[in-house]
């Protein structure tokens, strides 16, 4: 098997990116799939790598939506039910502040996730500004889990967006995070998520006003063998076999 991953950017600033676990007779096809990806860019980066060992997750979370009247009874509801997977009010509301404000000390964007502490709001990535990046995770068979997606009404231009999202979820779940808030920092995509074990995929519109540049994402993590968790997130390969 092969990881192959692609970014690119436009002056300067990262504009596309994305990524494939698949199988070596393949890689020709994918790569000039993922090159013709980005519509703009000055500089695009393709990496290559042989898989030497691979776990598979036998399912994605299950995927469940809701759609709110505006940002702040949605966040209330993000409140509520990360307390039903056992984190308090006051630790969600950080977090919350923390994607709405901009999670880089240097303002805006952070490409990786912050990792808070479930108990003290405490942030644990070692660097700020970069962040943690979920990598080395794909669809056993994405052309299917789309045309599932598709079945069960999910409109097309949201489907690659929530493949790769519900991709990345899931793999951060598997690796012990213990609950996830995420929403983009593209202007005109307001719907977001949470995902925990119990709670699975659960999509939330909106989780911010519309045209604001800013998002991002939060995990919630015990601080006990952080290593071993970043470690997991960023560096172990793994394929998700089906849909929920
Ligand atoms: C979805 O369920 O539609 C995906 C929401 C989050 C997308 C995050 C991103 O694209 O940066």
């Amino acid at each position: 098997m092969r990881s192959v991953r692609m970014r690119a950017e436009l002056d300067g600033r990262h504009v596309s990116g994305a990524e494939r676990i698949i199988p070596h007779y393949e890689l020709e096809k994918v790569v000039v799939e993922l090159l013709k990806r980005p519509k703009r860019y000055d500089k695009i980066v393709i990496t290559v790598e042989r898989v030497e060992s691979l776990e598979v997750i036998p399912k994605s979370l299950p995927i469940k939506s809701y759609d709110f009247a505006n940002v702040s009874q949605a966040h209330e509801f993000v409140i509520k039910k990360l307390k039903d997977a056992g984190i308090s009010e006051e630790i969600t509301k950080k977090a919350l502040k923390l994607l709405s404000e901009g999670p880089n000390p240097k303002g805006g964007n952070m490409r990786g996730a912050v990792l808070m502490d479930v108990k003290t709001g405490e942030r644990l990535e070692p660097d700020q500004e970069r962040g943690i990046r979920t990598t080395r995770i794909d669809w056993r068979n994405r052309n299917a889990v789309k045309e599932a997606l598709k079945e069960r009404g999910i409109k097309k231009v949201y489907l690659e967006r929530l493949v790769d999202a519900l991709a990345i979820a899931t793999k951060n779940i598997h690796c012990g995070i213990i609950a996830e808030i995420c929403w983009s920092d593209d202007p005109e995509y307001i719907t977001g998520y949470i995902a925990s074990k119990e709670l699975g995929y659960v999509r939330i519109k909106p989780m911010k006003e519309e045209n604001v540049p800013i998002g991002g994402r939060v995990y919630f993590v015990n601080r006990t063998d952080l290593q071993k968790l970043i470690e997991c997130l960023e560096r172990k390969v793994m394929l998700i076999e089906q849909l929920f």
